[in-house]
């Protein structure tokens, strides 16, 4: 595992895409069988949970790239 993560990089493949927050949108959802490889990745708004407000953040990072 690389010691810097990368922002939004939940399910740890190297880059932040679509899926990261596919998955992060299910485990937020409890979808059986839903595992964040690295949750925290996707704590963007940095309060060491993951809620709605970390999946927004995620969602306008992608769009803005
Ligand atoms: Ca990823
Ligand atoms: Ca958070």
């Amino acid at each position: 595992m690389p010691e810097t993560t990368i922002a939004g990089d939940v399910n740890a493949d190297g880059e932040f895409s679509i899926a990261d927050v596919v998955l992060l949108q299910k485990w937020l959802l409890a979808v059986p069988d839903t595992k964040l490889a690295d949750w925290k990745a996707a704590d963007l708004c940095e309060d060491n949970k993951l809620n709605v407000f970390d999946m927004c953040l995620m969602r306008r990072k992608l769009v803005n790239g």
